[in-house]
């Protein structure tokens, strides 16, 4: 059955206004109600309608301007020195896209900030500088260009840099626009400022990077990976490799999920992130699905049609896919292949059993440009 999209239709809201309808609507709006049918065709779209727009942060624009405010506030006066980026469809949320969040956190060399923990999860993609650290729940780990770290929610974190000479940027990605839309949010300072670490640098990747498990009682419980950090070289051989020995999927090239080593599945329970590889001169077909994606390019050039737009990113640029809309990758170059980082809220809208994905179908899988 092809659906119908009209609103006049029988079993859509379609009442016509007269001066009683009016009146008795005042009457209602006074005790606080209302009539559902003045507003039921917006509530109950007949597919999503994101206030978020695809939206596109080249990083050659944001990373002078992110440096910029290094040296005009410290680090632990700003609680943290980000830049964020929000969607012009969702300022009043500071949400990049749908209810996630991403910015630009930029540390100068030396600089060591105070430890909180809240209920918000959060994840890290570097972007530049050796010498950047984080200690999440007493283990310290330290990242570089191209890393993943998280920091799930609830878990104690505080971050420096060791350099000495250069500032180093990740990207910050947090659920905070969910958090705050379900009333939960929650945010403690540390009683001591500081945690102690444990002497062993990225402990969490020599117990549970090695295809092993704690058995028995040890074994880990908690609704996240155990495993906090995801190192840049090990990832990008894992996917050179599946490249070699797959296809791919045709929407998103050569597509893997970072995941927790105990269940298989996301890393945390509202976000997931990903690495895919577009092979030289790859295209892909364009696809939809719900659920909102933030994209950061770790390697190479091109572009992205999203709900018929081109978007043209190089690396470090940041964008965005609203849920729902259409959107296909292209690697510019012939010669070398592009890795686009992702993270999403695929594990709520799969919890939620709101998953859905649509191919497009018309010109050979393409959507033609607007
Ligand atoms: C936060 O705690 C950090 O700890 C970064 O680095 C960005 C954005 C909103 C709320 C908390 C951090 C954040 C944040």
């Amino acid at each position: 059955m092809t659906p119908s999209y009209d609103d006049t239709q029988i079993g859509r809201a379609r009442v016509t206004d007269s001066p009683e309808l009016l009146a008795y609507y005042k009457e209602l709006e006074e005790l606080d109600a209302g009539a559902l049918w003045t507003v039921a065709n917006d509530i109950e779209p007949w597919y999503p309608r994101p206030r978020s727009v695809p939206a596109h942060w080249p990083y050659a624009k944001l990373r002078p301007l992110v440096h910029k405010a290094l040296p005009m506030v410290a680090a632990d006066d700003a609680g943290r020195r980000v830049v964020m980026l929000t969607n012009p469809g969702r300022r009043e949320l500071s949400a990049a896209v749908g209810l996630l969040y991403t910015g630009l956190q930029i540390m100068g060399p030396g600089e060591a900030m105070t430890a909180h923990r809240h209920q918000a999860a959060a994840l890290r993609f570097v972007l530049e500088g050796t010498g950047a650290w984080t200690i999440v729940d007493g283990q310290k780990l330290k990242v570089g260009p191209r890393d993943f770290a998280i920091t799930p929610n609830g878990t104690w974190h505080e971050h420096g840099n060791e350099s000495a000479d250069t500032p180093c940027i990740w990207q910050d990605g947090l659920d905070i626009p969910l958090v705050n839309a379900l009333d939960a949010p929650f945010y403690e300072v540390h009683p001591e400022l500081h945690q102690t670490p444990g002497e062993i640098v990225n402990s969490s990747l020599l117990t549970y990077g090695a295809h092993l498990l704690p058995y028995g009682a040890e074994r880990w419980t908690r609704p996240y990976s155990p495993l906090f950090a995801y190192p840049w070289e090990p990832t990008y051989a894992s996917l050179r490799n599946l490249a070699r020995t797959s296809e791919g999927s045709p929407y998103d090239g050569v597509i893997m999920e970072y995941i927790s080593p105990v269940t298989g599945g996301s890393v945390m329970p509202t976000m997931s992130a990903h690495i895919q590889l577009l092979r030289q001169g790859q295209h892909t077909k364009a696809h939809r699905h719900t659920g909102s994606v933030i994209y950061t390019v770790a390697k190479g050039s091109g572009h992205s049609v999203i709900d018929g737009r081109q978007y043209d990113w190089a690396e470090g640029d940041i964008f965005c896919v609203p849920s729902w809309s259409w959107h296909e990758h292209a690697n510019a170059s012939d010669s070398y292949d592009a890795v686009l980082f992702s993270f999403s809220d695929f594990p709520v809208m799969r919890s939620l059993a709101f998953h859905r994905e649509e191919a497009f179908t018309d010109n050979s899988g393409h959507q033609p440009l607007v």
